[in-house]
């Protein structure tokens, strides 16, 4: 997370919490009347959903009743037309229905739940700010309506935190004097300074920063100098090793104040202390870490001969095979049905999950994303975000068709409203069918060979905040199995390497404590990414039972093994545990217990237990959890992290997540605790709910520059059907062929046994070899691509104007005016010209 700029609308966000304070103020300098949206029914498919979608986010239109309605009534908002002070509504969004009201809806079709918004608004009481959350409702506004302080979901019993910062424009102007007042300093260790006037100078500095919230809205933070990094958005990877620190022991301008300077290892009392140390012949000057194009993500100057050949790519000649409804956001493939819903912090989440009709999850999706780092310098060793905070969902931003998704894919948008006003991202959300290169299955025998296709299904989303790019997708297969994946990508955040100016020979004195060097003043910064899921897992109902199954060494005696073997026989067994009371788990050394969300009243035709086992996925290795005990600056704000998954009761209603995204803005009194939530009730057959983490140990290396690689950085967790199903279900889905080598042999055909199985297979075969009259011996079981396949050029190249479109306008210019333009990494807010005309201030 940092705050970056560039020109053609990759999104910046702010790593540094002035900016996101700003952000949640500045977003309310622009309020329009809200424009209403219209979705054009793109697809053609008469496809409906078997019910109105309950969890899709409110549309322009109710969002703009809203609205109209909190200004218009009298209320306890207070809110102020003047957007420069008093009471100011920042987001409206829906208040998801308890999971009661909705089941009840989705099982009768009957008695859509009341449409409810979660409203928040910044409220500024004297010198101080806070952000409250309200519920609003029932929808659509009328004298019934009622606006009531939100407290039922957040165990706190709070509906506000206090933000840091209450008059953005003080605090921007503080810090650009705080680089203007040093900028003698700056131009001689760093060889450049800020520059309040030219925004697009690329040889400026910027500022980030690292904040700790103490109590009762005052924070410390130290500030770091950075290189602009304007070509490629890679200020991340430009630390400049001189560091500020800063006291803002609340939001009046004329209590902050400017403290120690931290230059090469060394603390100064303050900026007039620094000066003086500079002059002395002693001081030390360090490496510059300054920008090249080693920074850029791409070489275009080097290229191999295979470069200029395209590869290969998956195409879909037939279309879809899975059945969308875009108007309510309702996917149904091959046995699976889910809704989708997106939230401005949390990104999409799945509701409704069901197989052959019947529930097993009734909601999954990302609940938070850390990002924790240490270091040997103040800024690093500190730094840590939640990333809700930035609004993973409202970053979710456009995707490229044809590489970040295949180019026979579907894109939904995301629409959310923030500041009085409705954004559509579009194309967010990726859908598509993709064949595998590995099969499902195959046998080869003496007389058959058999191989069938793994073909899935792919939901996929990527938020970008700030420097980093997170991929999540939702993974269906044809077995029943469900996975959740996470992929990172982007800039890391690196750290400065303090190496003697001018020093002759390779420097070999350091300990890689914290990290690698990569750079000539550069270091990778060690840090654990920890990303939060929530599953309310219904395996057969809502009474289940999580049974921890290990696999065990065992030493036991067997009659029939004697006289051979005259002790015991070492070996190995089962043993299952129910998990009795709410707890923490981690993946087990050698996958030693297996974790089975069971349903105890619930069997399958084998009378054995049917369950979903949560396992690690397709990732690389098992997913991490926080490796840092007690978080200094993490306080009581996610806590989830400390263990890879954990079992709760489900209070669904009044615990509907494990995180809030304003946590981070209240690490010490975090609106939701999950410590508190993990109370040791009892949970067998109870309903269950699972929190589990996705993420890794990063220790970025020279490779991690200039970017994180995907294929490298991934982790998964799956749901797999165990004992769920009579036998694997996959077999009636799924696509391959059946080669009888006695036909090759000469041999003639099977002689019939006279069993009823062997009818029905022949008469299959019968059919297959009808369609396949060429094929002697071959049964292909599922369609075939049968004649020629034309394949569109936009699909191998697809349309990607809607890129080109995005352009500064004149609104962020003003802004960029106004708020003074040369200190983008603290407070640069750019607008993006969004190709539905829909603008954006990102940070
Ligand atoms: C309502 O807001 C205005 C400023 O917009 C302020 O002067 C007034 O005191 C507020 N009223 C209450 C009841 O908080
Ligand atoms: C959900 O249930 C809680 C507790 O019963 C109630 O206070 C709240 O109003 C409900 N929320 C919605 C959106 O209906
Ligand atoms: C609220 O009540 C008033 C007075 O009875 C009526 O004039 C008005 O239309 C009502 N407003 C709504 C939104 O129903
Ligand atoms: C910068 O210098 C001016 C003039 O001396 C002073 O008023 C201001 O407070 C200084 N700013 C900071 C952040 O120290
Ligand atoms: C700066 O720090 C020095 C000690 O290093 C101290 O003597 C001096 O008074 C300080 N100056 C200011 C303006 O605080
Ligand atoms: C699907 O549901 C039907 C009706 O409940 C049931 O008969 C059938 O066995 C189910 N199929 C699978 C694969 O579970
Ligand atoms: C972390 O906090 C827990 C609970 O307060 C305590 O038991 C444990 O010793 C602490 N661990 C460390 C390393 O501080
Ligand atoms: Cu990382």
């Amino acid at each position: 997370m940092m705050a970056s700029w560039r020109p053609m609308g990759i999104v910046v966000s702010a790593l540094i919490i002035f900016s996101s304070i700003a952000y949640l103020l500045l977003s309310l300098t622009f309020i329009h009347p809200i424009r209403h949206q219209h979705t054009t029914a793109a697809s053609s498919s008469h496809f409906r959903a078997p019910a109105i979608n309950p969890f899709a986010e409110l549309d322009g239109a109710e969002a703009s009743q809203i609205y109209t309605f909190l200004h218009q009534t009298p209320n306890s908002l207070n809110l102020s037309t003047d957007t420069r002070g008093g009471n100011q509504i920042y987001l409206i969004e829906l208040l998801r229905p308890n999971k009661t009201d909705a089941v009840e809806y989705l099982e009768s079709h009957k008695a859509r739940p009341d449409r409810w918004a979660r409203v928040s608004s910044l409220e500024i009481h004297d010198d101080d700010a806070f952000i409250v959350d309200y519920m609003v409702g029932p929808l659509p506004p009328s004298n019934d309506t009622q606006i009531l302080p939100l407290e039922y979901n957040h165990n706190s019993g709070r509906n506000y935190v206090q933000s840091p910062v209450s008059d953005v424009f003080a605090m921007l102007d503080w810090a650009l004097s705080i680089g203007e007042n040093a900028s003698d300093i700056t131009q001689e260790l760093l060889g450049a300074t800020t520059n309040r006037d030219d925004l697009d100078d690329p040889d400026v500095l910027v500022i980030g920063c690292r904040p700790s919230f103490l109590h009762a809205g005052r924070t410390v933070q130290w500030l770091e100098f950075f290189g602009s990094g304007m070509d490629s958005d890679s200020r991340s990877i430009l630390p400049q090793g001189l560091y500020v620190k800063l006291d803002i022991p609340g939001a009046n301008p004329a209590t902050w104040t400017t403290g120690q300077w931290f230059y090469n290892g060394i603390l100064y009392d303050n900026e007039t202390a620094l000066r003086e140390a500079i002059k002395s012949p002693d001081f030390v000057k360090l490496e510059l870490n300054q920008d090249g194009s080693w920074s850029d993500t791409e070489d275009f100057e080097t290229s191999f001969p295979e470069r200029d050949m395209p590869p290969p790519l998956s195409i879909q000649p037939y279309g879809p095979r899975y059945h969308l409804d875009r108007k309510e956001g309702f996917i149904s493939w091959m046995g699976f049905s889910f809704y989708l819903a997106t939230a401005q912090a949390t990104a999409l989440s799945l509701f409704d999950i069901r197989y052959n009709n019947t529930r097993m999850i009734y909601e999954l999706g990302l609940q938070e994303a850390l990002a924790h780092y240490a270091g040997v310098e103040p800024l690093q060793s500190g730094l840590e975000f939640l990333d809700t905070f930035f609004g993973m969902g409202s970053m979710m931003f456009s995707l490229v068709p044809g590489v970040d998704c295949p180019g026979h894919a579907e894109y939904l948008d995301m629409s959310y409203h923030k500041g009085g006003k409705m954004y559509t991202n579009r194309n967010a959300i990726c859908i598509f069918e993709y064949t595998s290169d590995a099969p499902l299955q195959r046998h080869t025998s003496t007389f058959s060979a058999t191989v069938s296709r793994n073909t899935y299904l792919v939901v996929r989303s990527v938020s970008t905040v700030g420097n980093y790019d997170y991929t999540i997708d939702y993974i269906f297969y044809l077995d029943g199995s469900i996975e959740v994946k996470l992929r990172a990508s982007g800039y890391i955040f690196g750290a400065f390497h303090a190496e003697p100016r001018g020093h002759p020979e390779p420097h070999d004195g350091h300990t890689n404590e914290y990290g690698y060097r990569i750079h000539d003043a550069l270091h990778t910064s060690m840090h654990d990414h920890v990303v939060n899921f929530k599953a309310d897992m219904d395996i057969c109902g809502t009474s289940n039972t999580l049974v921890r199954t290990s696999i065990e060494p065992l030493q036991r005696t067997y009659d029939w093994d004697k006289p051979e073997v005259s002790g015991v026989r070492n070996t190995m067994h089962m043993v299952h545990k129910s998990v009795t009371h709410e707890t923490g788990l981690n993946w087990p050394s050698n996958s030693h217990d297996m974790y089975l969300v069971t349903a105890p009243g619930s069997v399958n035709k084998w009378g054995e237990t049917r369950a979903y086992r949560i396992q690690p996925g397709t990732g690389m290795g098992n997913p991490a959890h926080l490796t840092i005990l007690n978080s200094t600056t993490l306080g009581r704000s996610a806590l989830w992290s400390a263990n890879d998954l954990w079992v709760l009761k489900n209070h669904p209603d009044n615990e509907p997540a494990s995180a809030h995204h304003l946590n981070y803005l209240a690490p010490l009194e975090p609106l939701v605790d999950f410590e508190a939530m993990v109370d040791g009730e009892e949970i067998e057959e109870e309903d269950l709910v699972v929190y589990f983490n996705l993420g890794s140990h990063h220790v970025p290396s020279s490779q991690d520059i200039p970017n994180t690689l995907m294929h490298t950085s991934a982790s998964s967790v799956m749901f797999v059907p165990f004992n769920y199903f009579d036998y694997d279900v996959s077999r009636a889905m799924r696509q391959g062929v059946r080669i009888d080598r006695r036909r090759e042999a000469g041999k003639s055909m099977s002689k019939n046994d006279g069993s009823d199985k062997e009818e029905v297979r022949k008469s299959r075969v019968a059919r297959a070899e009808n369609e396949n009259k060429d094929d002697e011996g071959v049964k292909y079981f599922g369609a075939r691509y049968e004649g020629p396949v034309t394949v569109s050029e936009k699909m191998l190249s697809p349309d990607l104007s809607h890129y080109m479109k995005e352009r500064l306008d004149g609104q962020w210019k003003a802004v960029r005016n106004s708020v003074g333009g040369g200190l983008p990494g603290l407070f640069v807010g750019k607008e993006r010209a969004e190709d539905d005309g829909g603008r954006r201030l990102d940070w």
